[in-house]
């Protein structure tokens, strides 16, 4: 297998796992996220001939573009783009927000999310590759708190949709990977750390696991080239809709 992944955010939950799910299959994989310690663990458990890990913070562009000319040769010719690196702050209302929350998501999860693509898309071109982008079920359902996490991801939505067509005829694909509760840092993150509400909202749910994302990740990495996967949303089967919600006077 001659094939180079790029995956963001390979120090937890999915990217973590689809970093170990493509070395299992071969491929050389270039990995990114800002804790130095457990890019070091990868390198320690796989080695450095199929995996290259650079940690820096994504929202950093000027570090992220030190961090690609820093490539090694071998692994600069990338045939599949995992947009991963992402985050949800917080739960509250709008009314009530932390607006530097806001701007964080949407400095991780769109700004950095563009400009990484933008830097890459010539060499995707160049290999007829794949562009993974992770959005979420949060991108089409909206629910209380959601607001610019949702907003955020409907943002990875549109623009998967947008760069199909304008990638039309270059061979490159581009997928947005819509999945619905998985239990991995993620709540950890949202909650700033609190391991029981964590662990509450995942009890007996049976959620969607890392591997099981990395595993679908595979699937579209690995469809034949005349396929493209436009959109997938996954749900664990304990998951699905409410209603609309309304607001009486008395
Ligand atoms: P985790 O918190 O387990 O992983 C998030 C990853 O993103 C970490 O590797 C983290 O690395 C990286 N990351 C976050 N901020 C930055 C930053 N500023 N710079 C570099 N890397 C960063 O959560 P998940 O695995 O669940 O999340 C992965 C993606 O999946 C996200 O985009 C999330 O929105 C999305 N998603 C998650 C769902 C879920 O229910 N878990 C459902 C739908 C979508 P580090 O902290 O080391 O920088
Ligand atoms: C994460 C899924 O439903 O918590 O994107 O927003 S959800």
């Amino acid at each position: 297998m001659d094939k180079t992944i790029l995956i963001t955010g390979g120090t937890s939950g999915f990217g973590a796992a689809a970093v170990e799910r493509f070395l299992r299959g071969g491929w050389r994989v270039v990995t990114t996220g800002r804790r130095a310690e457990r890019l070091q663990a990868l390198v320690d458990a796989h080695g450095s001939e199929r995996l290259h890990v650079a940690a820096f913070d994504i929202r950093d562009a000027d570090a992220m573009q030190a961090a690609l000319d820093a490539i090694p040769a071998e692994f600069a010719d990338i045939d599949v783009l995992v947009n991963n690196a992402g985050l949800a702050l917080g739960t509250a209302p709008a009314q009530q927000a932390d607006l530097a929350q806001w701007r964080q998501m949407i400095d991780t999860n769109v700004t950095a999310l563009v400009t990484l693509t933008h830097a890459l898309l010539p060499r995707l071109i160049e290999r007829r590759g794949a562009i993974l982008n992770i959005s979420s079920v949060a991108a089409t359902y909206p629910y209380p708190g959601g607001n610019v996490y949702g907003g955020t991801k409907a943002f990875v939505r549109q623009f998967s949709l947008g760069l199909r067509s304008d990638l039309h005829g270059t061979g490159v694909r581009v997928t947005s990977i819509e999945p619905g509760m998985a239990e991995t840092e993620f709540t950890l993150v949202r909650t700033g750390g609190n391991r029981a509400a964590s662990d509450t909202l995942y009890a007996g749910a049976h959620p969607i696991t890392a591997a099981d994302l990395a595993d679908t990740l595979w699937w579209l990495a690995t469809l034949p080239p005349h396929l493209n996967v436009n959109r997938i949303e996954v749900m664990p089967v304990s998951q699905s809709f409410a209603g609309f919600q309304v607001a009486r006077e008395d």
